[in-house]
């Protein structure tokens, strides 16, 4: 059922945006959406129009998918997610980076906002993420495995492509933004952590702390799909500092930031399909 649902969205983009095949994609978090539509040869389609696509819930924001030309290659943009914490079904939280490899992308970005763990990150900190730790007990793959999909038992040795964190890292270069590099944990949220949840996720070797991106990572890398991640720091988790945490100051820390970002992905997108 599945297969055929994602199939059934990825020829619905392919005859909207008239683009047969698209080459790399990108998942926009909070605060980014509006980046899409600035790319060139820009086509939304709304998520609600697309067959099988969930459509967010929060955010004022009901999600889009846009279709754009970038270095000369069709890039699938997803602006805006449906998370766990919302009640989503796991195969709801994964369906549009499952549409995008279907509709041919075989790299994919994956963009956060997350809280910082490690001493090395502040608040506005760009960071690559080179590995995950899955603490909700949640995945996407649970269920019969579809081997048109993917293997019964992923390995999760290389979920975050050395060759995209390479590019990231030019991209970085290139602009003057700095990009530094941690390992993303994935907390089911809504909450936001206790203090001694985060002691424990420093202990366990967390640097960032989340409530997206990994069951997206997992069914891309799943599907054999080369997987990136970025995260901008817009807090310090629960008992780094004083300070209580706000969703004021993550998007206040997110609205600050995002000319940087933005400059990073436009340096780095070109470079992922040559
Ligand atoms: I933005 O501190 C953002 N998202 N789990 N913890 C978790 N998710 C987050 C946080 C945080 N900040």
């Amino acid at each position: 059922m599945t297969y055929e649902a994602l199939q059934t969205a990825a020829d619905h983009v392919a005859r909207e945006t008239g683009r047969e095949s698209h080459d790399a994609g990108l998942v926009l978090g909070s605060g980014l959406s509006s980046y899409a539509t600035t790319l060139p040869d820009a086509i939304e389609l709304s998520y609600s129009d697309i067959p099988g696509f969930p459509t967010p819930r929060v955010e004022g924001h009901s999600g889009s998918l846009v279709s754009a030309m970038v270095g000369g290659h069709p890039v699938l943009v997803l602006a805006g997610r449906v998370h766990t914490y919302e009640g989503w079904e796991m195969s709801d939280v994964v369906f549009g980076v499952r549409t995008a490899a279907m509709a041919g992308c075989r790299t994919v970005i994956l963009t956060n906002a997350a809280g910082g763990v490690g001493d090395h990150l502040a608040p506005g900190d760009l960071v690559a993420i080179t590995d995950h730790i899955n603490v909700t007990g949640r995945n996407p793959l649970v269920g019969a495995n579809d081997s048109r999909l993917g293997p019964r038992f992923p390995d999760q040795t290389n979920v975050y492509s050395a060759r995209v964190r390479s590019l990231t890292a030019a991209a970085a270069q290139e602009t003057g933004v700095a990009v530094k590099e941690g390992v993303y944990a994935w907390f089911l949220g809504p909450t936001y952590e206790t203090p001694a949840e985060i002691r424990m996720a420093r202990t366990l070797g967390a640097d960032l702390v989340g409530m997206s991106t990994v069951p997206e990572a997992i069914a891309l890398s799943h599907m054999g799909v080369e997987v990136g991640g970025i995260s901008l720091v817009t807090n310090l988790a629960a008992g780094i500092s004083d300070s209580p945490l706000s969703h004021d100051e993550v998007t206040e820390t997110a609205a600050a930031a995002r000319d940087r970002f933005t400059a990073l992905l436009d340096a780095l997108l070109p470079t992922l399909t040559r």
